[in-house]
């Protein structure tokens, strides 16, 4: 087992995961499954949750204020996250428009989907957060049995008022209040309490930017502390995930035995994360042979899709074996050099930024993930909601490391920013290695393309 590659032992851990799945909900072990085991899957998403925050912090202050060059590339800076920004952008839309169409998560049946809704609805009201629009699936007779047991002692009732009337004092605050809310009025707050993750960005990008404005002497000290701090935290992930199998194992294990009793009820969740999962490796092989290729040949009419392929392929085979942007950095910038033609002076600017701040697979796998989620728990996203998951999987991925699961680990902020349960991420964790593993291949060719954009338009690319 030791010598194992971490992503097989993790699929084992899958599979035992589904096996017990099966067999606890036969012999009614459900309960057992729910005291003994899941609590080491809830351990699991602490941990995540409690370094997803410092982490994004870390990552986004190291990342915007290692761009100090960019005063002194402007120009290159400025085309390098310009393109970014786009390819990143487009990538969430093209995961939010396959998601709204394919509505994987509505796909398992409704009585499942209802039972969700319930948990949904409970988390969110001894959460006191809002609860957002689902199907009036409550006019139907058909599962009025799914309420009996959801009657509420008075002063349930009373605690549930006193903390709608908290989460709906927002609601009617005015079209701009997502952007007030996003400043925070106490970062050591902000950072406490995991709902305000956009604020801990929305500081991490000032705070980055002043540093990068000030002259080194000023805060070599800080930006090795920070930078230091960001490598503790990225080893913390490591060190997590070595425990991923056992963990897969758990969480798999806990969370169907608290959404499904029989195993047809079981057979219907893995439903929902296969058709899930087929949506995602979509949009992500869409990006891969659809999206990229079709920028490079739009503009490096010398590159043929075939051409193109064979140069990268060396950083797509290494970027999937690793799940890791950052692991494969070197042979990235191999492949864009030797093989692309890319000069060093470009090459050696964007590849080190794109490896951490751009990553398109990631975050149309947050958005995918995201509404899949919802759906699955009958939430209905509003537009507005949707575009915020624009926002904050674009930001959460420039929040994400460049590590295996770093996107998981953001997944979590993205969840907040539109009121849902973090812990939701247990879902879909089991399946996350091997698609973590694709999404990464995303994130370097992008990398690819963008230095391929930018060399073109700066005159530093050899073309063959
Ligand atoms: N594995 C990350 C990377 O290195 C991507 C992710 O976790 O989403 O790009």
């Amino acid at each position: 087992m030791k010598k194992l590659p971490l992503h097989v032992k993790i699929m084992i851990g899958l599979f035992a995961g589904v096996i017990w799945a099966f067999l606890s909900s036969s012999v009614g072990w459900n309960q057992f499954t729910i005291d003994w085991i899941d609590p080491f899957g809830q351990i699991f998403i602490r941990m995540l949750k409690y370094i997803a925050v410092p982490l994004v912090l870390l990552s986004i202050i190291s990342g915007i204020s290692g761009l100090k060059d960019m005063s002194k590339l402007g120009r290159m800076g400025g085309k390098t996250l310009g393109f970014y920004l786009v390819t990143t952008v487009a990538a969430v839309g093209i995961g939010l428009l396959l998601v709204n169409v394919i509505k994987p998560g509505a796909l398992i049946d409704d009585e499942q989907r209802i039972k969700n809704r319930l948990s949904y609805e409970f988390w969110a009201l001894e959460n006191g957060v809002e609860i957002l629009d689902g199907k009036n699936y409550r006019d139907n007779p058909e599962y009025d049995h799914l309420y009996e047991h959801q009657e509420m002692s008075e002063e349930e009732k009373q605690m549930v008022a006193e903390k709608q009337a908290a989460a709906s004092e927002n609601k009617d605050a005015g079209p701009l209040a997502f952007l007030v809310d996003m400043v925070p009025q106490n970062i050591i707050l902000s950072l406490g309490n995991d709902k305000l993750m956009l604020q801990v960005i929305f500081f991490g990008i000032f705070f980055g930017i002043c540093m990068a404005a000030l002259p080194d002497d000023k805060v070599s000290g800080l930006s090795s502390f920070i930078n230091g701090a960001n490598e503790v935290f990225l080893k913390m992930v490591d060190y997590v995930m070595q425990a991923a199998p056992f963990f897969v194992f758990c969480l798999l294990a806990g969370v169907i035995a608290k959404m499904a009793d029989t195993p047809a009820q079981v057979f219907e969740i893995f439903k929902g994360l296969a058709s899930y999962s087929v949506t995602l490796v979509l949009g992500l092989l869409f990006l891969i042979f659809g999206f990229y290729p079709t920028i490079i040949r739009t503009f490096i009419k010398s590159l043929t899709y075939r051409k193109f392929f064979k140069k990268v392929s060396p950083a797509q085979f290494l970027a999937f074996s690793t799940s890791s942007s950052a692991a494969t950095l070197p042979v990235t910038m191999e492949c864009v050099e030797e093989n692309l033609g890319v000069s060093k002076n470009v090459s050696s600017f964007v590849l080190p930024i794109g490896a951490t701040v751009n990553m398109d697979g990631t975050s149309l796998y947050q958005a995918v993930a995201v509404v899949f989620m919802a759906q699955l728990h009958m939430v209905d996203l509003s537009l507005v909601q949707q575009l915020t998951i624009v926002l904050t999987a674009t930001l959460a991925s420039i929040g994400s490391a460049a590590v295996p699961s770093a996107g998981l680990v953001m997944m979590v902020v993205v969840l907040q920013s539109v009121g849902l349960n973090p812990a939701w991420i247990a879902i879909i964790f089991p399946v996350d290695r091997p698609l973590d593993m694709l999404r990464t291949v995303v994130n370097v060719t992008g990398d690819t393309v963008v230095s391929s954009l930018v060399a073109k338009s700066e005159g530093e690319l050899k073309e063959d």
